[in-house]
């Protein structure tokens, strides 16, 4: 009987220490889990940012120079999130005849419309190009990087309303140079859903 007492009290501690393991690895688990979520986020924006340039490349060969970053006249009702909608309007296009953006890709976190056919697609919604987190990518072209011009964008974390934004072209923290002089530079928020933080994602980092 005592045996049987001593060896049943035995194999509750040892229940409770397997318990207290168990619950260190899960916890482990999770962080490490949260993080490879995160980082193969990450590599999916990157990979759409640079897929993207490839097809803004392209676009440059049929069309004689880049898509604008700025909405033509009469286009939107507000600025908000322009050069993202400008880019989508350039591929959706009714007549450009390149490759475009898939349509999985598209957001519109301003809620617009176009106010005339300007696009392929029977939705009037006017979308941006966005990010996997559903933020519109920035999309600054070359010609304007030093324009004076509205850059505000709608973005923000997932599961909440999104605030607008200014978002900036990217200099050379060494020279003040902008990157990618003569040609454009995309830029997601990144997970944090805000621009201009060290989680920004572009396509040529
Ligand atoms: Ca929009
Ligand atoms: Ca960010």
């Amino acid at each position: 009987m005592r045996v049987s007492h001593r060896r049943s009290g035995f194999t509750l501690l040892e229940l409770m220490i397997v318990l207290v393991i168990l619950a260190v690895l899960a916890s482990a688990f999770l962080v490490v889990a949260g993080g490879v979520f995160q980082q193969s986020a990450e590599r999916k924006c990157v990979s759409r940012l640079q897929q993207l340039a490839v097809m803004i490349e392209a676009y440059r060969t049929i069309e004689g120079e880049y898509p604008d970053d700025r909405l033509p006249a009469a286009a939107a009702t507000n600025q908000t999130n322009g050069a993202s909608e400008a880019l989508y309007l350039a591929f959706y296009d009714p007549q450009f005849t390149g490759e475009v953006p898939s349509q999985d890709w598209l957001t519109n976190t301003d809620g617009d419309q176009t106010s005339r056919t300007l696009t392929r697609l029977p939705s009037r919604e006017l979308f941006e190009l966005g990010d996997p987190w559903g933020n519109p990518i920035a999309y600054f072209e070359s010609l304007h990087y030093a324009d004076d011009q509205d850059r505000s964008y709608f973005a923000g974390l997932e599961d909440e309303d999104p605030e607008e934004q200014v978002a900036e072209p990217r200099r050379n923290a060494r020279t003040g140079g902008f990157d990618q002089a003569g040609k454009f530079q995309l830029i997601s928020a990144g997970a944090d859903g805000l621009f201009g933080t060290e989680d920004d994602l572009t396509h040529y980092d």
